[in-house]
């Protein structure tokens, strides 16, 4: 069935719910741990429903047609929520707090900071299944969660917009500049780890 605006949006009801859900939950669980720990993780959260000219071009560079079945099979990222986080370490208890939470399943897990995507892509993604009530029958509706430190952050919005400005083929210096860029976001990160680590440590000895 062909995607027209009216079908979009009824499809993307229940994944409106499911954003909701998923949003509370995550706030109220990392609010609860940065209250208990006396230690703020989160600078902020972002989320969104994907648009449907955005979902389209998706099913397209994956080389499917784009009707609602392809778009509900293969498209992941239909609900997004994105955490930025001060510290890499910060970024590592997030993913422990909601791979640990009893609320959500994971149904999958791409470390793009251990393995970096060829673009320089650096981030912790995690597909979870959010449980929404629908006419009295639990439904699992799946959701894209990015966490990523500000820094890659920093990275990851620069390169969005180069990309959507670009009308074609990226040229290959651009995208070794943009590679080398993100190589140095991680240097950073790794600095502001170690200092964060240091002020910590030595916090109590005046
Ligand atoms: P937008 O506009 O942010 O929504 P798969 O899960 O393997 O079937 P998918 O969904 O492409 O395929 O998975 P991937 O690559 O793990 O995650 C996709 C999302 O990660 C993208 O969504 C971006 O948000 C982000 N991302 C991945 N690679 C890059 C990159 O090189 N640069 C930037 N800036 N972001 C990236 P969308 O739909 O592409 O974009």
């Amino acid at each position: 069935m062909k995607i027209t605006d009216e079908l979009y949006n009824e499809v993307m009801l229940k994944y409106g719910f499911a954003l909701n859900v998923l949003e509370t939950n995550i706030k109220i669980m990392l609010n609860e741990y940065e209250y208990k720990n006396k230690n703020n993780i989160v600078d902020h959260i972002k989320v969104r429903l994907k648009s449907k000219d955005s979902a389209c071009k998706k099913l397209q560079k994956k080389g499917y047609d784009t009707n609602i079945d392809n778009l509900v099979i293969h498209v992941h990222d239909l609900v997004g929520l994105r955490i930025v986080c001060p510290f890499l370490s910060d970024v590592y208890t997030v993913v422990n707090i909601i791979k640990n939470s009893k609320l959500f399943s994971i149904k999958d897990e791409k470390d793009y900071i251990a393995n970096p995507k060829d673009t320089g892509y650096i981030s912790y993604h995690l597909i979870v299944l959010v449980p929404i009530p629908i006419q009295d029958v639990i439904e699992y509706v799946e959701a894209e969660i990015q966490i990523r430190t500000m820094a890659m952050d920093f990275w990851a919005s620069l390169d969005h917009k180069l990309q959507y400005k670009f009308i074609g083929e990226i040229p290959n210096d651009v995208k070794n500049e943009m590679q080398k860029c993100s190589m140095d976001i991680k240097i950073v990160d790794a600095k502001m780890q170690a200092l964060k680590e240091f002020i910590t440590e030595h916090a109590n000895e005046k």
